[in-house]
């Protein structure tokens, strides 16, 4: 990869903010975690702004129906943009104002690693896009901390189905493009290891919240 692609990213600047990420597969365990994780955040005082990509706008939340909902197959450049739109207008409206306080967390449930992961690597675009394409302000702010929740194919699946919920425009996608999203996230922490912590998401959401809670303290003050 072209290390000069790194070169633009940054992270939110002021001292005692924590702006933190949660990535994984449908089914991963993602909104659980937040949910907990949440309610012991505000327990210790932190401000707290929980949102989701898409979406977590106005604006971003139409985009979301937009793609979710979509009934013909978007070219992948087209998904991407969208995405991407959501989330500078996302970033711009919400995020950077909220993290201006130093006691202020923001948790992203979605973030670039999604589109690297999707659109990157199961819909083909490549990585060097996907990190092209967030060259820029505001889209450059990266995380100080991303939770990735790994599972596999067949334990995605079997949550889904004990959800029930009809599927959507992703979980309607065969194996192959989850194996090729899976490849995909499973080699993000190589390329980000300083910020991204792959977790053991298989087992119990009581264990998997401990490995949080481990990991978390050495970065709350
Ligand atoms: N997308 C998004 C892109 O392609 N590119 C991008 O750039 C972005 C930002 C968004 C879609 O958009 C795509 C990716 C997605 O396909 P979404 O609905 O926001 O879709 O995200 P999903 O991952 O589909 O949300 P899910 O609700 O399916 O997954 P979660 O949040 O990871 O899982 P959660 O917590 O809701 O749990 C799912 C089920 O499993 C149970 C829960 O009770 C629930 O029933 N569960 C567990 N069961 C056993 N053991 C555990 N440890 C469990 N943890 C949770």
């Amino acid at each position: 990869m072209n290390q000069n692609l790194l070169k633009p990213f940054r992270t939110p600047e002021t001292p005692g903010s924590f702006f933190l990420s949660f990535e994984g597969i449908e089914g991963s365990g993602k909104t659980t975690q937040i949910s907990d994780l949440e309610t012991f955040l505000k327990s210790i005082n932190k401000r707290v702004l929980v949102l989701r990509e898409p979406g977590g706008s106005t604006f971003g939340e139409k985009l979301r129906e937009a793609i979710l909902e979509s009934k013909v197959p978007l070219h992948p450049l087209a998904e991407c943009h969208l995405f991407l739109s959501s989330r500078a207008q996302l970033l711009n409206e919400k995020i950077l104002p909220f993290l201006l306080r130093p006691d202020s967390v923001v948790i992203l449930d979605r973030y670039i690693d999604s589109t690297i992961a999707y659109q990157g690597f199961a819909r083909g675009l490549g990585l060097e896009t996907i990190l092209t394409l967030h060259q820029h302000n505001p889209l450059n702010l990266l995380p100080h901390r991303t939770y990735f929740l790994d599972i596999d194919f067949a334990t995605s699946m079997d949550r889904q189905k004990s959800r029930g919920n009809a599927k959507d425009y992703f979980e309607a996608e065969q194996e192959e493009f989850y194996q090729k999203l899976i490849a995909g996230y499973r080699a993000l922490p190589e390329l980000f290891p300083d910020r991204i912590l792959k977790i053991d998401a298989s087992g119990t959401a009581e264990s998997i919240k401990t490995q949080i809670m481990n990991d978390l303290k050495t970065y709350l003050k």
